[in-house]
């Protein structure tokens, strides 16, 4: 097998074969079955719901289907923001320019024509496999921070943006919690730079082992800062879940000399809890929440404050020993 890009990756990627005929589909099966995971769907509206529901690396997809034609799936998958990135190979009898140019236009990013030439299937789908896993890998790649391996800034920025929407939909409470560690110009200065960075892995793998839900998000949001989003969380619970995180980080137990308030690394953490309301944007909460953090530094480090934000105006500070 030629060492392409995309069969260095662990897995094996999954392609979607769609054809009415299903002596089509074995035939492409028999080309692919060593290299792909191959998966397969006799007709639009299942194609469509094994896209949303898998995501495949790659889908080779019939022109000519009865009910939801092959230009129609494409074009149902390319405005879905979960399926619209899934790269489509058009696969048909015709040859036609005219009929290759209108596939383009809607979204596919080639032709295969029947019969098959298996060689240049072959070559032909390795090519996008590999486009696919390197767009992949770069989409992770920016939305992860470098030193520690959590969700990035950027990656904070774009789920807070689809969970205040979401929220504000279902009229639910959203939390943040922002997370500083304390003392640590002093950390560098005493235990060096390196010893610094080892550090933040160790408080970042320990805050990861308490945001467990999928829709929870922990991210590296600057220096020695990270933020937590809860989706649907109310005060309550936001608060329960920030005095995990303030004792996950006490129990690593990592000695800290220079502190004058501990004698291991510690954190502050501040908390803001609202129910979006149209025209507010959640910048405001952030601001809400790092006001809290600010409280808790004042207060003494290595604790939590919190605020529930209410539409309007008036605030509730919760004050806590
Ligand atoms: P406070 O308790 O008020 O938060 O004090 P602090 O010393 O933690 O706060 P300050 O903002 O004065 O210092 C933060 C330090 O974090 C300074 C900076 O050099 C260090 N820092 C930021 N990013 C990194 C990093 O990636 N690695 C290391 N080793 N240090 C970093
Ligand atoms: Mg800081
Ligand atoms: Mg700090």
């Amino acid at each position: 097998m030629i060492n392409t890009p995309f069969n260095l990756s662990q897995k094996k990627p999954l392609l979607l074969v769609v054809d009415d005929q299903p002596g089509n589909i074995q035939i492409l099966y028999g080309i692919f079955k060593d290299e792909c995971e191959v998966c397969m769907a006799t007709n639009g509206a299942d194609a469509i719901e094994f896209c949303r529901n898998r995501q495949p690396d790659l889908v080779l997809l019939d022109v000519v289907m009865p009910e939801i034609g092959g230009y129609e799936v494409c074009e149902r998958l390319k405005a879905d923001p979960l399926t619209e990135h899934i790269p489509l190979i058009f696969v048909t009898a015709q040859n036609e320019p005219a009929e290759e140019a209108y596939g383009f236009e809607k979204g596919g990013v080639d032709f295969i024509t029947k019969p098959f030439h298996a060689n240049v299937v072959k070559a032909r789908v390795r090519t996008h496999l590999t486009l696919k896993y390197q767009s992949d890998l770069l989409r992770t790649l920016s939305l992860t921070d470098g030193l520690t391996g959590i969700p990035n800034r950027r990656q904070f920025d774009q789920v807070i943006q689809n969970e205040w929407q979401h929220c504000m939909r279902a009229k639910q409470s959203i939390a943040v919690i922002m997370i500083d560690v304390d003392f640590f110009k002093f950390y560098n200065d005493h235990y060096g730079h390196q010893a610094g960075d080892q550090c933040l892995v160790a408080v970042a793998a320990a805050l990861k082992s308490k945001v467990t839900r999928s829709n929870d998000l922990l991210a590296r949001y600057g220096g020695e800062e990270f933020a937590v989003i809860l989706p649907s969380t109310p005060l309550s619970g936001a608060e329960q879940k920030a005095r995990q995180l303030e004792q996950v980080v006490r129990d690593l137990k990592l000695p800290h000399e220079k502190s004058t308030s501990a004698s291991v690394v510690t954190i502050s953490l501040g908390v803001a809890v609202t129910v979006p309301v149209k025209g507010q944007g959640y910048a405001s909460l952030i601001a809400q929440a790092d006001g809290q953090l600010y409280v808790a530094k004042q207060s003494g480090r290595g604790k939590m404050r919190s605020i529930q934000v209410c539409s309007g105006d008036s605030s509730t500070e919760q004050f806590k020993p």
